[in-house]
């Protein structure tokens, strides 16, 4: 098969055998990509063909061989490197296995970044990544690259390097998970968002978890560009032994270098010129978590070259993204509003600050140990949280947690529809209804996509 990049029509996994550990999103585009570059794949996954989602994409490749809910030891020997999914914790036995047979381990992102043909824009970060890198392609395609926005997203890094050409642009959005198996990674910009505590069941401490951030611009050099939180402690140390030249984003104070406001106006300072973009209530994502992420793009496209002029059309006219404050649909004068990539407190406590009408917030799921306090304190001092719908594993533990800060009426569901339904008796004409479950959804959903589209249908069937 013949693809637009040449690195990948070089054929450099000919004669050699990768053994895919993971079969979902990431597993599936891994095993195309390793086949286009001339590979013999073995593909395994610990759940059945039944218990998988759709690999139909898989049963059209020659030189593969199926390994579903076998052995995986026998396999070690058959191969010459493994690639792995991010949802696999280091720890996990098929790993522990691989590690200590010798096999080569890859991360399925890492893999993939070698075949980039293109320049790559990264972005990294505790919350706002979906958002940042969404607005960030919007922005480079409308300065005329044709642009893949890959990665943690949803589309597989390795999906995009096989569509991508030389000319092109990929703008990665890069997990915590991902950044533990990178090594060569190398990205000519990348943006760290923010950090907060999340993912330390998988990382241990936050330290780990910092430290797994900062592999995003190891391989960086001097013509290279990190761009950082000038408002965040822990992420503006982060660049202190950076190779990279630094710029910053900030929605407070000016900036020498980046991308900041003055006087209500976006104003972008880089070498050594300023570039007045717009008023940053042009920006047409709400919230003030989204003009620090409109900011953190803005700094981004101006990197990679984008002219002033685009970067303000595409902050004018870029909507948002799914399941981030994604207003669904207004049902006798309330706003239902879908945020259910709101998978941890830090993330809710962003949509709260957003919420600017009386609102039912809907919150629970799967608790990752990570304390409720801050997210308290906000609901506190929000004006427009009325009353609180728990759901799933987590609520008795956040209805204590709140307890002790806020007095707000709560109320527990036993279902996600249970919810919305609450939800729509407690509303009033004029608010809203906000699912912002501050928690992971695999207690009741495969995923917080899932979540998210089980909200939206309860709504269009009201
Ligand atoms: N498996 C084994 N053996 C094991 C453990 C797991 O075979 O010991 C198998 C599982 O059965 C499963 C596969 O390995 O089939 C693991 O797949 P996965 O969980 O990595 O799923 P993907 O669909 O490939 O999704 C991954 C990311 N998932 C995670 O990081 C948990 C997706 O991010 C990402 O969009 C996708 O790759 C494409 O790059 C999701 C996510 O929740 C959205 N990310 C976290 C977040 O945003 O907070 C980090």
């Amino acid at each position: 098969m013949q693809t637009k990049n040449p690195l990948i029509n070089a054929k450099p996994y000919l004669n050699q055998t990768a053994l895919v550990i993971g079969l979902a999103r990431s597993g599936i585009a891994a095993a195309a990509l390793i086949h286009a570059a001339g590979g013999r794949v073995l593909l395994y996954d610990r759940k059945s063909r039944e218990e998988l989602g759709d690999l139909s994409e898989l049963d059209k490749l020659e030189r593969v061989s199926w390994h579903l809910a076998e052995e995986i030891a026998p396999l070690y020997q058959q191969a010459d490197f493994a690639i792995i999914s991010p949802g696999i914790p280091p720890d996990a036995p098929d790993i522990r296995g691989a590690l200590l047979s010798g096999l080569p381990l890859h991360g399925e992102l890492e893999f993939a970044s070698a075949f980039a043909p293109c320049p790559m824009y990264a972005v990294t970060g505790t919350n706002g990544k979906t958002t940042t890198v969404s607005l960030l392609g919007d922005m480079m395609e409308k300065g005329g690259y044709l642009t893949h926005v890959a990665g943690n997203i949803g589309y597989p890094l390795s999906a995009a390097v096989l569509d991508a050409s030389p000319d092109d642009r990929i703008v990665v959005e890069v997990s915590s998970f991902q950044l533990e198996t990178a090594r060569t990674f190398h990205p000519k910009a990348a943006a760290i968002l923010n950090i907060t505590p999340d993912h330390l069941d998988r990382h241990g401490s936050m330290e780990n978890y910092i430290a797994l951030k900062k592999k995003i611009f190891a391989n960086m050099k001097a013509e290279d560009t990190l761009v950082l939180n000038a408002n965040d402690a822990d992420c503006a140390k982060m660049g202190e032994n950076c190779s990279a030249q630094l710029l910053w984003f900030s929605a407070v104070s000016e900036l020498d270098r980046g991308a900041f406001l003055r006087d209500g106006q976006i104003v972008i300072r880089i070498h050594g010129e300023e570039r007045m973009v717009c008023p940053a209530q042009e920006v047409r994502i709400p919230g003030r978590h989204n003009l620090e992420n409109a900011l953190a793009a803005s700094a981004m496209a101006a990197a990679a070259d984008i002219p002033a002029p685009v970067i303000r059309h595409s902050l004018r006219t870029f909507a948002g993204v799914e399941h981030r404050m994604e207003y669904v649909r207004q049902v006798d004068q309330v706003w239902y509003i879908n945020d259910s990539k709101g998978t941890n407190p830090d993330s809710t406590q962003r949509a709260v600050e957003a919420m600017s009408v009386p609102t039912v917030l809907i919150l629970g799921g799967r608790d990752k140990h990570i304390p409720y306090d801050a997210l308290a304190a906000t609901i506190k001092n929000s004006a427009f949280i009325q009353h609180i719908v728990l759901i799933g594993e987590a609520a008795d533990i956040i209805r204590e947690a709140l307890n002790k800060h806020v007095v707000v009426r709560m109320t527990r569901a036993h279902s996600l529809e249970d919810a919305v339904l609450q939800g729509k008796e407690h509303a009033v004409p004029g608010g809203a209804v906000l699912l912002s479950p501050a928690c992971a959804s695999f207690d009741m959903f495969k995923d917080y996509e899932e979540r998210g589209r089980c909200f939206k249908a309860i709504v269009q069937s009201l």
